[in-house]
C-alpha cells in the first residue's frame, strides 16, 4: 500500500515537474544539463547575499533563490558574510557591501540599468549584481539567470546594461467582459469580475515574465475604450493589479475614452477646451492617483474608426492630448496619444492621413505627451515600409507601436517570428538628419534629444495555458521586451536566447529551431502578400485571403482599394503621378522608392502600379515573379514542417505535437492563400500559372464562397 502511494507521488511529481505545457515561458529554470558547466556554476556561486526587505528586493530575492535552486539543483544559502562564491545583490542604499564597492559603473546605470561584475574582495572571488534602484537589481538578477540558462561563461563578468528606451509597454486590447480584440489566445487574463479580492496566481507570473525582459508598463484595456474602467468600482480592481506588478517595476496604464466626461461624468460635452471638462479630468486624475499612486497614465485612440475625440468638438489632436496631459502632469503621468487615425470621409490615400493630421501639430504637445505611431502607415501588415511620421516630428517624442498579436500575420495558427520584421523598421533610415537617422534613433530619443521615449506592442497574451496560443507567440513577446531594452540586439541573438531558455542549449536543436524562426517571417510575406501587396485579407475578421472583396462600407477597408489590380497591372501608385504619398518621406527615401528601378522589390506594389509583364530583377515577369513568390512561401512552410518533424526525438511530446499540428494548419493556409490569390489576380493578368508549380485544387468561386462568421478575435 505504502509503495503504491509512493509510486503515485513520484508519478505525480514527475508530471508536475515535466509537464511541458508552455506555462513557464522562458523562465523554466531546469537543472543545467551540461555536467562541466554545472560544476563550474556550482563552484562560482556558493551563497547569496541580498539585504533589504523592500517589495522589489524581496521579488529579486525570491527569483534568484528559485532560479538558482532549479538551475543548480541545490539550494544556495543566504549569507551575511562574504565567502568565495558569494553572489552579492543590491543597491548602495540597501547594502553596505555594495556601497563599499563604490562601483563607478553605477554612475551610468541610471534608475533602471544594472551592472554584473566579477570582483575580488578580501581575497575572495565574488559576483556583484548592483543597481541604483530595486528595479535595476531585479533586471540584473533576471539577466544573471539568463546567462546561466543560456550556458554562458560567468568567470570574468563585466556587464553594464541600460535600457535604450524608457517606457517599454504592452498594450492589452482587453475588454471588461474579458473578450480580447484581435486576441487568439483565449480570454483576457484580467478577471475583472473576481478582482480585487481574487488574485489569480497568473498575475504574478505575468509580472515576472515581463520584468525578466525589461517590460515596465502595461496598458490593461482596449484602445477601443470603455469609460467604465475609470469608475471607482473598476479603479479598485486596477489598484489590486497595480500592487502585484509594483514590486516588478511595472506600472499600469489605462485607455481613456474621450467621451468619459459625458458617459460617466454626467457632463453635456467632452470638449477639451471646456473648463468643466478640463476640471472633470483633473478630478479624475486625482482620484486615480489616490487608488494607484504610481499610475502610469493614459493611452488614447481618438477620432479613429468611430472612437470619440477632440475633433467631435472642432478641436485638434494636440488640444485633446494636452487636456489629459495637464490633468496627469502633477503626478508625473504621461499620455500616449495614438497616431493611428484615418477619416471615413476623407478620400485621401489612407497611407497619408496620419502624417497629414499630425505633422502640422509638431511642437504643439505638452512635454508629457508621446505620439504613438504604428510601425507602418497602414495597419500592421506582414510587411510595411516605415511610417513617414518617424523623423518628421522632431519636436515631439514619438513612440513605436508594434503588434504582437498576429492579426494580419496568420493569427493564432501561424508560426511567425516577428523580430526580423521589427528590426526591418527599427533599422530603416529616415534620413531626417542625414544618413544614419534610423527609426530606432528617432524612438530612443537620440536623434532629436528627447528623454521621454517608448516602445509598445499590442499584446498576444490570453488565458490559454501557454499564454500566447501558439507556443512560438511567446518568442514575439520575448523579442519585444528585449528590443525595447536594446534595439541593437539582432533577431538571431534574441531567437538564440529564447530557444535556449524555452527548449534547449543543444546546438543541433538550437540551430534547427532558430532556422525555422528566422525564415518564418519572409515565408509568410511570400504566401500572403509578396512584393509589397497589402491588406488583402478577409473583411473585418482579417482571416485568410480575400483580395476580391469590395463590399466594405468604406473604400479603404476593401482589399481592391489596396492592390488596384486591373488588366494593365497591379499595385498602388503612390508616386508623384499617383497619390504622392511618397512626398511624406525625406527626399532620399522618396527618391529610392519613387524610381521603380531602385525601389526594393519587397516594397514594389506599395508604391507602384506595375505592368504584369514588367521585368523583375530575377528576369521573370511580374506575374511570373508573383507565382514564384507565392510558391516559395508554401515551399518554406513545408521546409519548416520537415525541420520540425526531424526534431521529434529531441522535444517533449506535448510541445512537439502542439507545434506540429499548428504547422499543418499553416501549410494548408499557405496553400489556400497562394491558390486563392493567384486565381484571383489571374483574372487580370490573363496569364497561366507556370506549369512547374502546383495548380490550385479549387476554382476561384470556391475560394470566394468561403465564409468565417465565427473567426476569432473580433
Ligand atoms: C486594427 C484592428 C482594430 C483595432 C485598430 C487599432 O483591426 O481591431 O482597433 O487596428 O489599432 O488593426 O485601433
Amino acid at each position: 500500500m505504502k509503495k503504491a502511494v509512493l509510486l503515485f507521488y513520484c508519478l505525480f511529481l514527475s508530471f508536475v515537474v515535466f509537464a511541458e505545457d508552455g506555462y513557464q515561458l522562458w523562465l523554466r529554470y531546469y537543472l543545467i544539463d551540461n555536467k562541466n558547466l554545472l560544476e563550474q556554476y556550482r563552484a562560482a556561486i556558493t551563497g547569496i547575499q541580498i539585504n533589504g526587505n523592500t517589495p522589489g528586493l524581496e521579488a529579486a530575492k525570491e527569483e534568484i533563490i528559485t532560479g538558482l535552486s532549479g538551475l543548480l539543483g541545490k539550494k544556495i544559502p543566504l549569507q551575511k558574510e562574504f565567502t568565495t562564491g558569494t553572489l552579492l545583490i543590491g543597491t548602495p542604499a540597501s547594502s553596505n557591501q555594495i556601497k563599499s564597492l563604490s562601483l563607478p559603473q553605477l554612475q551610468k546605470t541610471g534608475d533602471e540599468g544594472f551592472s554584473i561584475t566579477t570582483l575580488k574582495r578580501n581575497g575572495k572571488n565574488i559576483i556583484a549584481i548592483a543597481a541604483n534602484t530595486d528595479a535595476g537589481v531585479l533586471y540584473g538578477v533576471f539577466h544573471f539567470l539568463r546567462l546561466l540558462q543560456t550556458h554562458q561563461g560567468i568567470q570574468n563578468l563585466s556587464i553594464v546594461s541600460v535600457p535604450k528606451v524608457r517606457n517599454r509597454i504592452l498594450n492589452h486590447w482587453d475588454n471588461l467582459d474579458r473578450t480580447v480584440e484581435r486576441g487568439y489566445a483565449g480570454f483576457s487574463i484580467w478577471d475583472w469580475h473576481k478582482l480585487p479580492d481574487y488574485i489569480d496566481p497568473r498575475y504574478k507570473d505575468y509580472a515576472r515574465a515581463n520584468a525578466s525582459i525589461g517590460i515596465n508598463g502595461t496598458v490593461l484595456t482596449n484602445v477601443n475604450a470603455n469609460a467604465l474602467v475609470l469608475t471607482p468600482q473598476y479603479l479598485e480592481k486596477v489598484a489590486a493589479l497595480a500592487s502585484i506588478f509594483r514590486p516588478y517595476g511595472i506600472k499600469v496604464y489605462l485607455t481613456a475614452r474621450f467621451s468619459a466626461p459625458v458617459e460617466i461624468g454626467g457632463l453635456k460635452t467632452a470638449d477639451p477646451l471646456d473648463h468643466q471638462v478640463q476640471q472633470w479630468w483633473k478630478d479624475k486624475a486625482k482620484e486615480i492617483y489616490q487608488y494607484i499612486p504610481d499610475f502610469g497614465g493614459f493611452l488614447v485612440k481618438a477620432n479613429s474608426e468611430g472612437q470619440p475625440g477632440p475633433q467631435n468638438y472642432g478641436r485638434n489632436h494636440a488640444e485633446g492630448a494636452n487636456m489629459l496631459a495637464d490633468a496627469l502632469a502633477p503626478y508625473k503621468g504621461i499620455v500616449m496619444w495614438r497616431a493611428f487615425v484615418y477619416s471615413g470621409e476623407t478620400p485621401e490615400d489612407r497611407f497619408k492621413q496620419a502624417y497629414s493630421e499630425f505633422k502640422p501639430l509638431d511642437g504643439k504637445f505638452r512635454p508629457n505627451v508621446m505620439v504613438q505611431v504604428k510601425n507602418g502607415p497602414i495597419d500592421f501588415q506582414p510587411r510595411e515600409p516605415f511610417h513617414p511620421l518617424f523623423g518628421a516630428m522632431p519636436q515631439t517624442p514619438l513612440m513605436m507601436e508594434f503588434q504582437l498579436t498576429q492579426e494580419y500575420l496568420g493569427q493564432g495558427t501561424n508560426l511567425v517570428y516577428e523580430a526580423p520584421m521589427f528590426k526591418e523598421v527599427l533599422d530603416a533610415d529616415t534620413y531626417a538628419k542625414g544618413k544614419g537617422s534610423t527609426v530606432a534613433n528617432v524612438i530612443d530619443g537620440r536623434l532629436d534629444g528627447h528623454t521621454l521615449t517608448g516602445m509598445a506592442a499590442v499584446s498576444n497574451i490570453g488565458t490559454d495555458r501557454n499564454w500566447t496560443g501558439h507556443l512560438f507567440g511567446q518568442a514575439n513577446w520575448y523579442a519585444l521586451g528585449r528590443l525595447a531594452w536594446d534595439h541593437t540586439l539582432t533577431s538571431e541573438k534574441i531567437a538564440d536566447e529564447w530557444v535556449r531558455q524555452t527548449f534547449s542549449n543543444n546546438t543541433t536543436l538550437l540551430n534547427s529551431i532558430k532556422s525555422i524562426m528566422l525564415s518564418s517571417h519572409e515565408a509568410m510575406v511570400n504566401y500572403m502578400t509578396p512584393l509589397g501587396l497589402h491588406h488583402i485579407m478577409g473583411y473585418s475578421h482579417h482571416y485568410g485571403p480575400a483580395p476580391w472583396w469590395d463590399k466594405a462600407p468604406r473604400a479603404d477597408w476593401n482589399p481592391v482599394y489596396f492592390h488596384k489590380a486591373d488588366s494593365l497591372g497591379i499595385g498602388f501608385d503612390r508616386t508623384s503621378k499617383g497619390s504622392n504619398a511618397l512626398a511624406q518621406y525625406t527626399p532620399e527615401v522618396r527618391k529610392r522608392f519613387e524610381d521603380i528601378s531602385t525601389c526594393p522589390e519587397e516594397y514594389l506594389l506599395w508604391f507602384h502600379h506595375v505592368s504584369w509583364k514588367y521585368k523583375m530583377k530575377s528576369g521573370r515577369t511580374l506575374w511570373e515573379e508573383m507565382c514564384y513568390k507565392y510558391n516559395e512561401g508554401v515551399k518554406a512552410v513545408r521546409a519548416m514542417q520537415a525541420q520540425w518533424a526531424g526534431m521529434e526525438k529531441a522535444i517533449d511530446k506535448e510541445r512537439f505535437e502542439h507545434v506540429k499540428m499548428l504547422l499543418n494548419i499553416q501549410e494548408k493556409e499557405a496553400v489556400w492563400w497562394r491558390d486563392a490569390c493567384l486565381l484571383y489576380f489571374q483574372t487580370f493578368s490573363k496569364m497561366p500559372i507556370p506549369a512547374q508549380y502546383e495548380q490550385p485544387a479549387h476554382t476561384l468561386e470556391y475560394y470566394e464562397s468561403l465564409k468565417f462568421p465565427n473567426a476569432p478575435g473580433i
